[in-house]
């Protein structure tokens, strides 16, 4: 396995779309087992290939307290939403920055795991709300791009400061 490098907003490879998988084989298994030991280093809850360079649909996701209920999803689609939810988000792409932005309480997801297997996920709280923000990272985007453009200028001011710190 690997530790894979986070990109770090506002890289431009951060708003590549990704996209679908077709063939699911060993490259396959060999990128989520090393997407989920960069997670669980960083230490995340989950993780979008888009966020390690690769541009295909996959994420990886374990909100649980003791760190051992992985969840890998291919080819994600919400196939409903509901409610809303003020759960406050963190990006690994985005260090230090924290802010609630527009997002459903409850989705209904359809996905495939890492051998094609189709399965449907029922999420709520931070489950849903963290699947929402990877799968933006798939369609390339970021969740400080839901935030006001003061905001934005604000993270960016931010980052480049600590960008600058650590040159
Ligand atoms: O996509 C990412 O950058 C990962 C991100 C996911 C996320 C967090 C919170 C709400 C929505 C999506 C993170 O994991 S940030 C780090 C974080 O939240 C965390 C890390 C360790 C323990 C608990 C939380
Ligand atoms: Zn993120």
């Amino acid at each position: 396995m690997a530790l894979l490098h986070i990109l770090r907003y506002p890289d431009a490879r951060l708003h590549k779309v990704a996209a679908p998988v077709t063939v699911f084989d060993d490259g396959l298994k060999q990128l989520v087992a090393d997407m989920a030991e960069s997670m669980y280093a960083a230490p995340g809850i989950g993780l979008a290939a888009t966020q390690v360079d690769v541009h295909k649909q996959v994420i990886v996701v374990d909100v649980s307290e003791r760190r051992d209920s992985l969840i890998v999803l291919v080819n994600p689609e919400i196939v409903e939403s509901h409610g809303v939810s003020d759960i406050e988000e963190g990006c690994l792409s985005v260090p230090t920055v924290y802010d609630t932005v527009p997002r459903a309480e409850r989705v209904k997801v359809r996905a495939y795991d890492q051998n094609g297997t189709p399965f449907t996920l029922e999420a709520q709280g931070l489950l849903s709300v963290c699947l929402q923000h990877e799968m933006d990272h798939l369609r390339g985007k970021v969740f400080v791009e839901y935030l006001s453009q003061l905001k934005q200028q604000r993270v960016r001011a931010k980052l480049a400061k600590q960008l600058k710190k650590s040159a």
